[in-house]
């Protein structure tokens, strides 16, 4: 089955109790049993839910996985994988990602003796180097948050399966239309199903897909066992999002074509982060290994001071000012004090991060509408 039949049919079935067409909202915590044991396969919703059971087969089939483990977030996601280690173990992640990916690497399991280091893997030799006796887990995330860098992932993943080290790759900038990490060998892909998966921006949601039964039934342990389970109106909405992702994901990417030209072009815009440029360092990899560019876009202005970058943020009329990605609407947004203000401000710089760096997210809006609303903010 191709993409798109399987954003509509993969894991979906008429309900056989009423024949509802599509699935629905099981909203119970339990499940009667006639006798002890004896049911219908459910017991307890935090460990099974049907919503969730039919969003977990859709979601595996997109990604070409065996099997997928839902979550409340992204970032309970993120927490499940990383109780696959023990203390003393380290995560190698790369230097450019979403804050809150950081700070819960650093500020939270840091206190449980987990060592994470954040280093270059746009050069996949530089990870070879940087493997050590403890790294138990490679954590990419490629386009990355919000530099829109690149990482190849087939490169990466043979390094780490050399040394035994388990990758997961954060697909959530790309979306599964756009890029398939398992089968450039990835072990784990993550998505904050929030962003595009879900893509109209009113649930918060994760989910991890893998391609080894053993590996899924560990992460299904950790899911039941620690309980961030998302709840059957957020897996509904996941659903009914997924119908539409490869209809959304083109459009925007083609609109984030539109925009990154015009900004490209621009008098008053410095530089433009979008790996659709054939000058950006990571392009080819991005054309081998996605199916498009991507609707996400950065830049920095000429007049890089916070005051110009400050009032071109505040002027946008349809981009709205806020945090997130991935909606059917724009969005505009200031890495430095929204997304990625947990990560040290020497880091951040070290990355290309400025302090007024400008992120937008590209809807599925006409673009020519767009263009113009950036154009009397930038002024
Ligand atoms: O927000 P949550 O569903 O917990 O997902 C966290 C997350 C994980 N990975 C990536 C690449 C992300 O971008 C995010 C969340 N990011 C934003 C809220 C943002 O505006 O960048």
């Amino acid at each position: 089955m191709k993409f798109a039949t399987k954003a509509i049919h993969a894991g979906i079935e008429p309900d056989p109790g009423t024949g509802a067409v599509m699935t629905p909202i099981f909203q119970t915590s339990t499940y009667a049993q006639s006798a002890p044991g004896v049911h219908h396969g459910y017991e307890y919703a935090r460990t099974q839910n049907p919503t969730r059971s039919a969003l977990e087969k859709n979601l595996a089939a997109l990604e070409n996985g065996v099997d997928a483990i839902c979550f409340s977030s992204g970032l309970a996601a993120q927490d499940a994988v990383i109780k696959l280690l023990k203390a003393g173990d380290e995560v190698l992640a790369v230097n450019d990602l979403y804050g809150g990916s950081y700070r819960q690497m650093v500020r939270v399991w840091g206190n449980w003796g987990l060592k994470s280091r954040f280093v270059d893997m746009y050069n996949a030799d530089n990870v070879a180097k940087e493997i050590s006796p403890d790294t138990k887990l490679i954590w990419i995330e490629t386009p990355t948050n919000p530099m829109l860098n690149i990482v190849d992932i087939q490169a990466v993943c043979a390094i780490a399966r050399k040394h035994g080290i388990i990758t997961c790759v954060d697909n959530t900038f790309a979306s599964p239309y756009l890029q398939n990490p398992l089968d450039l060998g990835a072990d784990i892909v993550l998505h904050s199903a929030t962003k595009y998966i879900g893509g109209h921006s009113d649930v918060v949601h994760g989910c991890l897909i893998v391609k080894d039964a053993e590996l899924a039934q560990r992460l299904h342990f950790i899911q039941n066992a620690c309980g961030a389970v998302p709840g059957p109106q957020d897996c509904f909405l996941i659903l009914r999002g997924i119908k539409t992702l490869h209809l959304r994901v083109q459009r925007a990417c083609e609109n984030a074509a539109a925009v990154a030209q015009y900004l490209a072009n621009h008098p008053k815009v410095a530089k433009v982060h979008w790996p659709g440029f054939a000058s950006h360092a990571g392009h080819e990899i991005a054309k081998r290994q996605m199916r498009m560019f991507g609707a996400m876009v950065s830049f920095d202005l000429k007049d890089n001071s916070m005051e110009n970058a400050t009032r071109v943020m505040s002027r946008t009329e349809l981009f709205t000012l806020a945090e997130s990605l991935g909606g059917v609407e724009s969005l505009i947004g200031h890495p430095a004090s929204m997304t990625h203000a947990s990560i040290p401000r020497e880091e951040r710089l070290k990355v290309g991060l400025t302090d007024s760096l400008i992120r937008l997210s590209i809807g599925v809006e006409d673009a020519d509408d767009l263009i113009a609303d950036l154009e009397q903010a930038i002024g």
